[in-house]
């Protein structure tokens, strides 16, 4: 095979036209002067999904039979966002597409505007599976995506009066153009009833007698692979009522019950829980879980048998498994009840081949975030599972911890599935790490924090089971797709095959201090910032600047994250501007795009203040335009793509410790903007990469917030202290921000005072010297675009290609296998 290109197209602008119109005819049924943008959008779908529908057979074909060893990715959350340009970049057909469309008196960028995203994920667990299946099908790794296909996805945000208002994503509104339904692969899935033991020649077995059945039904995206040799499948299951479960009350006269019954069952995959860090304890979200675990085991298991026949010997050996957090855990136990209780495996032998076929994936150590289930709940909805989480935990604690820790009940309550207390508790952690061969974490600082903090007597007793693998981005739709103009300028200095091979971009080094290449490099910055001007101003009104630095915080609202760290920043900066009208500073816009998850009172509080703050900023003549704040709504893939390569500035300000890795920070790292951030998560990382002349990096390691923890934090020393902290802080509480209505912003205030969880206070002196440092830098044009430069030189570590390569060699242990052409 040839990767040392870019892919070439398979067709030419005439026939790309050709086919667009024949599908505008035959499959929209309109015409070139009536049809609307989405029939030309659907059609130019229609036109690529050729190309699609044959990469998927071709692939398909390749591993039939073979006995070829398989990835299956199960996870909650898949955050796509559009296809269209991703999968036209992939098949090399982006230029041709876009000239086709030209000659049709159409313009290709406007029509991409019409496709909704597929927001099926909260955030950066979400996005970071949508990564992995693209770089999965780039590698020809035989490999599946398993997860639910909601009717709606993530809420849309919108604002009311400064505060967060939540709206149903409709993504699916009249179809989507990528999916092919396969209700021939549909499974059923049961719930609730009874567990039966049922004697027979002298032996005794566990008959699950459920009381409610689902149906599943599995839809197909199509995951076209860098180059498009290798077509994956993300398959995403929809729940229906049971086919036949009405027939007796529909005839005996009970059609409302019946209809109301088959609601019940599409509530499943109706939608997407909306949190992230937050543990909710819902039903709803327990039969999801088991829902798509469970349709997703039977779904491998018939493939299996359907290559193999019922010799299960094998099942390990070609199955894996990857946990996405402990959110598909349940089906630890689903598997353990179907080799034992319906295929007849000893305990022993089902055990072996269950951890052989796991690993788990931890994105987390905030203990909000860690899942807990009921154990009555587990007990009620999946009652032979909780008999089989029994057995799993006391074979555990009887074989394993007693032998290393004999006589040792503190040990054993600590390292125990079920949490004891006035309610029991299931630890889906736990029993993620007991089953599983192996768990990562997501950045070398947090797997490290996995095995010393969360799991310590784990790693005493099994010190080869904890590993890492640092998270990644595709570099396709995070560089190649959303930066166009970035892009052409690469290719005029490294090999056209730079987004499979990222470290390719290291040649660009030796153009860091070339004048002319620098300032090529910051006119595309500048042109990238010029269009996002105009998004700004058309999402919200406000008139901004592409002189002034674009300072980017995207991400979930959340605490522990510090959006209100940079609010205080930005308050304290407005204040040094009022006092002195003449305080040097170079002019900027503070740009952020975040959404709270419904039920978090202070996200929403924080989202509240930074908007208030913005209107009165955004409005006051007397600073002269010299500081702008803009909070984006309904920030979402399609807009990251927008503004990513717009930013000068990427804010990554988490308390040191809690951000397992981040993401977003390698997006904008490689599209030529600057970090200020903790030792946190990945930053630590990317600093080493790029080198640490090349970020601004403040505040509280982890070593520090430990030891400022066991001292006793404060945070009402820092609010007595520091006079500009004490009076920006004291500002909320008034009315100058509310005007006429004082104290709405007191809560932001009392809760830093009182709380503070995250430190905000302790690392506001340090936040405020690095962001000096950024005003100094970016007057240095040749040393800011010297920084920029290296960034996007550097950050080849961050491609998800290496991420996924890592976890084929040394987790699943499976090889390519290119699909024939
Ligand atoms: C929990 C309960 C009920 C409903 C939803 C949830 C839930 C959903 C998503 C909990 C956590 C969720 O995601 C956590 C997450 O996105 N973690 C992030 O994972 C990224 C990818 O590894 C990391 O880069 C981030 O640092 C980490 O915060």
């Amino acid at each position: 095979t040839n990767l040392s290109a870019a892919p070439q197209p398979q067709l030419t602008v005439p026939q790309f036209k050709e086919s667009v119109l024949k599908h505008l005819h035959s499959t929209l049924g309109t015409y070139e002067e009536k049809a609307s943008q989405q029939a030309w959008n659907q059609a130019i779908a229609a036109a690529i999904n050729e190309f699609v529908y044959d990469g998927v057979s071709r692939t398909r074909k390749t591993h039939a039979g073979k006995g070829t060893r398989a990835v299956h990715y199960l996870s909650l959350e898949f955050l796509m966002g559009r296809l269209m340009s991703n999968n036209l970049q992939n098949l090399g057909l982006y230029e041709i597409a876009d000239a086709a469309m030209t000659d049709l008196g159409q313009s290709l960028s406007d029509i991409l505007e019409e496709e909704p995203d597929m927001a099926l994920g909260n955030g950066g667990l979400g996005r970071l599976a949508a990564c992995f299946i693209d770089s999965m099908a780039t590698l020809s790794l035989p490999a599946i995506g398993y997860g639910i296909h909601y009717e709606h996805g993530l809420f849309r945000q919108e604002f009311y009066k400064g505060r967060q208002v939540e709206r149903p994503d409709e993504w699916r509104e009249f179809g989507s153009s990528w999916e092919i339904c396969r209700p021939e692969s549909q499974q059923t899935v049961k719930l609730y009833g009874y567990v039966e033991t049922v004697y027979e020649q002298g032996q005794s077995r566990k008959v699950w007698r459920p009381s409610r059945t689902l149906r599943a039904i599995p839809w197909d995206i199509p995951i076209v692979g860098y180059g498009g040799q290798n077509v994956n499948i993300l398959r995403l299951w929809e729940s229906r009522a049971d086919k036949f479960f009405d027939w007796d009350v529909f005839n005996s006269g009970g059609y409302l019950d019946a209809y109301a019954e088959s609601v019940q069952a599409e509530t499943v995959s109706k939608v997407l829980y909306p949190n992230d860090e937050t543990e909710a304890g819902k039903e709803l979200r327990l039969i999801q879980q088991y829902f798509f675990s469970a349709a997703s085991i039977a779904d491998v298991m018939r493939r299996y048998k359907s290559a193999h026949g019922n010799d299960l010997s094998k099942f390990a050996e070609l199955n894996a498994m990857q946990l996405n957090d402990t959110h598909p855990a349940i089906a630890i136990p689903e598997l353990m009840r179907i080799l034992v209780d319906e295929e007849g495996f000893t305990w022993h032998d089902a055990w072996t081949m269950t951890r052989a076929t796991f690993a788990y994936t931890n994105h987390t150590l905030l203990p909000e975030a860690l899942e807990r289930w009921p154990l009555k709940l587990i007990e009620k909805v999946l009652p032979r599972h909780m008999e089989i989480i029994f057995e799993i935990n006391s074979r555990f604690l009887q074989d394993e911890v007693e032998a290393k820790w004999p006589g040792d009940d503190a040990v054993k309550r600590k390292l125990s599935i079920i949490e004891e207390g006035s309610a029991q508790m299931v630890r889906m952690g736990n029993l993620s790490a007991v089953g599983s061969h192996t768990v990562n974490g997501v950045a070398q600082i947090h797997s490290e924090l996995v095995k010393k903090d969360l799991f310590p007597e784990l790693n005493a007793l099994w010190p080869t089971k904890f590993t890492n693998v640092t998270n990644g981005i595709t570099p396709r739709r995070w560089m190649k797709a959303c930066n166009p103009r970035l892009s052409s300028l690469i290719e005029k200095h490294v090999d056209a095959d730079w987004p499979r091979y990222l470290e390719k971009l290291s040649g660009l080094k030796a153009l860091a201090d070339d004048a002319a290449f620098q300032k090529d490099y910051m006119a595309v910055k500048q042109a990238n910032k010029e269009d996002f001007v105009k998004v700004i101003r058309e999402l919200t009104g406000i008139e901004v600047s592409a002189d002034a630095i674009f300072d980017v915080q995207i991400k979930r609202l959340h605490e522990y994250k510090r959006q209100h760290l940079n609010l205080l920043h930005i308050m304290a900066l407005y204040r040094r501007l009022l006092i002195d009208p003449n305080y040097d500073l170079h002019p900027r816009v503070f740009i952020f795009g975040a959404k709270a998850a419904p039920g978090y009172r202070l996200a929403k509080e924080i989202i509240f203040a930074i908007n208030k703050v913005a209107e009165k900023i955004n409005n006051d003549v007397r600073i002269n335009n010299k500081l702008k704040v803009v909070f984006l709504p309904n920030y979402r893939v399609s807009l990251a793509e927008k503004l990513i390569p717009a930013s000068d500035v990427s804010e990554q300000i988490s308390l040191a410790g809690k951000e397992a890795s981040g993401t977003g920070n390698m997006k904008l790292a490689l599209n030529g903007a600057i970090t200020i951030g903790t030792m946190d998560g990945a930053n630590i990382e990317i600093a080493e990469e790029a080198g640490t002349d090349n970020v601004v990096i403040f505040g509280m390691e982890v070593d520090d917030v430990e030891a400022l923890l066991a001292k006793g934090y404060q945070p009402a020393d820092y609010y007595r202290s520091n006079d500009e902290l004490k009076a920006v802080l004291d500002w909320l509480d008034g009315d100058f921000f509310t005007p006429g209505e004082p104290g709405l912003l007191s809560e932001v205030k009392r809760n830093l005072i009182e709380s503070d969880s995250f430190m905000v206070l302790a690392d506001f002196e340090a936040y405020s010297e690095a962001q000096k440092k950024i005003d100094t830098l970016y007057r240095d044009k040749k040393a800011w675009a010297r920084a920029a430069i290296m960034n996007t030189a550097s950050l080849a570590k961050f491609n998800s290609d290496r991420s996924i390569q890592d976890y084929a060699e040394n987790i699943w242990h499976i090889k390519a296998v290119p699909a024939k052409s």
